[in-house]
């Protein structure tokens, strides 16, 4: 008797892709879809499947590192208009976990009571949102630790939720130079946040570097952890 053909291992190839099988961690990234946009409090989801938040200042390039971190080019509408997103995009995993595109902070043609509806709801959002597993803050490597970035520290409660900061646009910098604000980035954190769990790493949408050591923190923040889809 013939098999059936195996759906799951029918892959798109990219041109350059290496052959190997995806990763357990890239596997449980890939097939995340749209869910649902929140401008308002009570439009999030029902607090429940396990989320990861993708926060980071205007133009850091949060959009862009969802798309490669799914694999999906064009899920979370990266855009070169800065500031444009201006509410929460929610992503839904095949196990029912959701990663949440925040509104990028510090974008200054924003009108003063948008950014500051945002800044409220920023707070808000990270020491009430009991199913938070780990944020993924996003900094140009170029403009690390600004101001808001740092304010985005203050809010978190210590031993709250860990944070994985991704250094984006690696690209944009020689290696030596990447390395230099890797190490500072890691040292001034470690120094000054010493409370909250903290990862660091280099990562570039464009280059597609980094995404497998991100894929991997996520994953292990989501432990394995299931969702009923339909709630
Ligand atoms: N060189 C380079 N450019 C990038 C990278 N990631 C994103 N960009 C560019 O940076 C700009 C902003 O990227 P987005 O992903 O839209 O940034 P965002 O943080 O989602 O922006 P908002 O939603 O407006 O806050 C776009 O023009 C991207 O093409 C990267 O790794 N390298
Ligand atoms: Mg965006």
């Amino acid at each position: 008797m013939r098999r059936q053909p195996d759906k799951r291992r029918i892959v798109p190839k990219r041109s350059g892709a290496a052959e190997r099988p995806p990763s357990a961690a890239a596997r449980l990234l890939r097939r995340a879809e749209f869910l649902t946009t929140a401008a308002e409090w009570r439009q999030l989801p029902i607090d429940g499947a396990p989320e990861i938040a993708f926060a980071g200042r205007s133009n850091a390039g949060k959009s862009s590192a969802i798309n490669a971190l799914t694999q999906h080019a064009g899920m979370a509408f990266a855009s070169k208009t800065p500031g444009r997103t201006q509410h929460i995009n929610f992503f839904r995993l095949d196990s029912g976990a959701l990663l949440a595109d925040l509104p990028g902070y510090g974008y200054a043609q924003v009108p003063a009571q948008v950014r500051r509806h945002w800044q409220h709801f920023l707070a808000r959002y990270l020491a009430e949102r009991d199913c938070l597993r780990g944020l993924v803050l996003i900094m140009d490597i170029r403009h690390p630790l600004t101001a808001l970035d740092r304010q985005t520290f203050d809010w978190l409660l210590p031993g709250h939720f860990p944070i994985h900061v991704l250094l984006t646009k690696s690209d944009k910098l020689a290696r030596a130079e990447q390395k230099a604000a890797l190490e500072q980035v890691r040292s001034a954190l470690s120094a000054d946040y010493p409370a909250t769990e903290v990862s660091v790493q280099l990562f570039s949408a464009r280059e597609r570097k980094g995404i497998s050591e991100a894929q991997e923190v996520i994953a292990s923040w989501l432990n394995g952890e299931a969702w009923i889809r339909d709630f």
